[in-house]
This record gives structure tokens, C-alpha cells and sequence, in this order.
């Protein structure tokens, strides 16, 4: 089953997607996400340079010594642009293994652990009275899980806000628009947001928060602390993780349970965090780590130490990543919860799929494959646009992390 072809298709029905598609000899095809938000054509320049022309002839059924060959074969190990696209071939393989097995991936992987896949949605608001509005109107369409996030009065663009409507598009500019962060205030007003929360809906609904790197470690443990009574799924992203020990500090304060991982590539990234047990869920997601390959070590590890998956599901994640993180979390032993933030109508129309929400739930198509198309007449529609993400500074002017 030789590699004949490998191509990558740019697309921007409201952002931006990069897509590889590959086919093999005798027609069958497969695609797989390549998408880097605010940084997609140094993935698209990866493929198309370097990576696509030395698939080609190479035997697609051979998807884990591909995935050495293109990982060891950088040399320059690791990092967001050669993992994903590490992770667009290996998806793209699977996809191309499930259909000529004529199986579901899921069923490739090793079968159903579940019936269906728990998620979470995205609520937002200006204001914690329109937050809680926001999740109100999540629990009205089913949702059991639900992160939220508040504008905080005074900080202009603090992280997660949408823009009036259900969906939320953090590369909004060309270049990167600047937002202001206070931890101060934010560190005062989180924790009164979930106090509303539970206020108003009880404790029948998971509540999930994300902090998005921006405390230092004892702050993240002071709001870990503060956010107890809340009982939330998990606190996110709570301190940067580059340095993995700083955890040992946040687990030594708090119960709340701690999720981390959307931005980790590899393995490496989160081995201390989970063999040491500093974090309850591990983020890692299928574009970002590696693909299906690189993200059933991590599970299987992570599962040794009681570690469950809760998978980045952004929009800027595409339908291919979630088709295909839908059948991964109805295999894998240890799932937690997937992200799952609707795409807009017309990516939906640019990416055909069989995933469907229900009452709480993502449910795993039966085809053979992810389960994911892309239309490519559709996709030549949308040419792409540079869109970066937002950057943050304090009030004196000083960088911090968005
Ligand atoms: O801000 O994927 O948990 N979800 C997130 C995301 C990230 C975006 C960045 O591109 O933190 O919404
Ligand atoms: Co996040």
C-alpha cells in the first residue's frame, strides 16, 4: 500500500485550518489536522518542503515506523511545528488503516471502552451576571460539563470572553491584538463567579475553569484554595508548565482537582507531572502531541498513575482532530472528558463528518475511518488569512502570558 500522493489543503471558513491529505494506490485516501493557530504556514512549509516528499513510495500500513522515521529523522526533536505535522501523517495513516480494514478507528484502536463521550462547552460573558446566563444556556442544550470564563470589570480582554455571540475566536487580528491582565482583580473576582454559579444551578453540573498560565505557583494554589467550595471538574492551566516542579507547590495547597497539557508535544512534556501525580487530567490533544500514535503512550501512561484524558477540543482544533479525538476517547481506558467548542456552520461545511452532539455527549460515527471528509470545492472558497493570537501585558506595561 504505497504512499502515492501527499498534498496539503489551507482553509479559512472563519479561521484558519491545515489540512494533509494523502493517498495511496489503488485510491483509498486519508486526512489528517495540521493546524497550528496563529502560526499555520510554518506547518504548511514543514509538510510541504520536507515532509511530503519523502512519503512518497513509502508503505502506508507502516504508520508507527513512519512516525519514528519522521521523528527521529528531524534530528531537531520535539516542538509544536514538527509535532504537528508528525501528527497530520499519523492521522492521515490511521484514517487510510481504519477504511482499508473497513473498521471505525475506534475499532482499530482496540474497541469501545463507552458509549458515548462526555464534553464540555465553552460559556462566557462580560460580567459574572452574564456568565451566568451563559451557562444557564448551556445547561438548556444538555451540556453536563461546562467551563466558564468572566470578563473582569476593569481588565480590557481578560482570557476567554467571547464576542456576543456562542462562539469564541481568540486570533482576531493580523497581527496580535493586546489585552490587559491583573492578577489582583482576577484573583478577587473568579472565585465570587463560581459562588454564583453554584448559587444559582447547584451542584448537579460539572464546572470547569481555565486559568490559561497566568498565575505564579502560589497564586494558583491560593485560587485552587479559594475555589474548594465550588467543587470544580478541574482548575486549568493553573501556572506556566515549562517547568513541571512548580506543581509539587499547587498540590501541596489544594483538593481542586488540576488539568494541564493543551500545549505539550510530546511525552516528555508532562513525565514528571504525571509520574509524580501532580495533576488529576492530561490535556495533550491528538494535532498537538503527536497524533493518535504519540497520544496512546501518553494515556497508556498516564493511566499507571491514575491520570485521565480531558483533550483540547478548541475550534482552532479541526473537525479532523475532533472526529478523531471522538474515536480515541471512546477507545482509551482512562478517559476523563473532551473539550468540544461548535464549529461554526460553514467549517462544518467544509469538513463533513458523522461525530454528533446529544444531550451532553459526543457520539462516534460508524464508518470506516475518523469519520471526517474535507470538501475540497468548499475549502477553495475560504483562502487564508493571517490571524494571530492576542498577547497580554500588566498595567505597567510589562509582558505576561496571554
Ligand atoms: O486558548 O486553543 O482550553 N482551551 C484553550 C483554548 C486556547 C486556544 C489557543 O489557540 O485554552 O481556547
Ligand atoms: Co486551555
Amino acid at each position: 500500500m504505497q504512499i502515492k500522493s501527499a498534498r496539503v489543503i489551507v482553509t479559512c471558513p472563519g479561521r484558519n485550518f491545515v489540512t494533509l491529505k494523502i493517498e495511496v494506490e489503488g485510491g483509498l485516501t486519508g486526512i489528517g489536522d495540521a493546524t497550528l493557530n496563529g502560526r499555520e504556514l510554518s506547518v504548511v512549509s514543514y509538510l510541504e518542503d520536507h515532509v511530503c516528499p519523502a512519503l512518497i513510495g513509502k508503505d502506508a500500513r507502516r504508520i508507527e515506523d513512519i512516525w519514528q522515521f519522521l521523528y527521529r529523522g528531524a534530528y531537531w526533536r520535539r516542538g509544536p511545528v514538527t509535532m504537528r505535522a508528525i501528527a497530520a501523517v499519523d492521522v492521515a495513516l490511521w484514517d487510510i488503516k481504519a477504511k482499508a480494514a473497513k473498521m471505525p478507528l475506534y475499532d482499530l484502536l482496540g474497541g469501545k471502552s463507552r458509549d458515548r463521550v462526555m464534553v464540555y462547552g465553552h460559556a462566557n460573558g462580560g460580567d459574572i451576571d452574564e456568565t451566568v446566563d451563559a451557562v444557564g444556556r448551556y445547561i438548556e442544550m444538555g451540556y453536563k460539563a461546562i467551563r466558564a470564563q468572566t470578563g473582569i470589570p476593569g481588565v480590557k480582554g481578560a482570557y476567554g470572553v467571547g464576542r456576543g455571540d456562542l462562539y469564541y475566536e481568540p486570533a482576531d487580528a493580523a497581527l496580535p491584538s493586546e489585552t490587559l491582565w491583573n492578577t489582583t482583580s482576577y484573583l478577587d473576582y473568579a472565585p465570587k463567579l463560581f459562588e454564583a454559579l453554584r448559587d444559582r444551578f447547584g451542584f448537579d453540573h460539572h464546572l470547569l475553569h481555565d486559568v490559561h498560565h497566568r498565575l505564579t505557583p502560589i497564586e494558583a494554589a491560593r485560587l485552587g484554595k479559594s475555589l474548594e467550595p465550588a467543587r470544580l471538574f478541574w482548575m486549568e492551566d493553573c501556572t506556566p508548565a515549562e517547568n513541571q516542579e512548580a506543581f509539587r507547590l499547587v498540590r501541596q495547597h489544594t483538593v481542586t482537582p488540576l488539568a494541564v497539557g493543551e500545549i505539550f508535544n510530546t511525552i516528555w512534556d508532562c513525565k514528571d507531572l504525571i509520574g509524580e501525580q501532580l495533576i488529576d487530567y492530561i490535556r495533550a490533544t491528538i494535532v498537538g502531541a503527536g497524533g493518535v500514535t504519540g497520544l496512546r503512550r501518553i494515556a497508556d501512561y498516564a493511566a499507571i498513575y491514575q491520570v485521565r484524558t480531558g483533550c483540547h477540543g478548541a475550534t482552532d482544533l479541526s473537525p479532523v482532530t475532533l472526529g478523531t479525538a471522538v474515536h480515541f476517547d471512546s477507545w482509551v481506558p482512562n478517559f476523563g472528558i473532551q473539550e468540544y467548542m461548535r464549529h461554526t456552520p460553514e467549517t462544518d461545511a467544509v469538513f463533513p463528518h458523522n461525530y454528533a452532539f446529544e444531550d451532553g455527549y459526543l457520539l462516534v460515527g460508524e464508518t470506516p475511518g475518523h469519520g471526517v471528509d474535507i470538501d475540497e470545492e468548499e475549502a477553495a472558497k475560504y483562502p487564508y488569512k493571517p490571524m494571530q493570537l492576542p498577547v497580554a501585558r500588566l498595567e505597567d506595561g510589562t509582558m505576561w502570558n496571554w
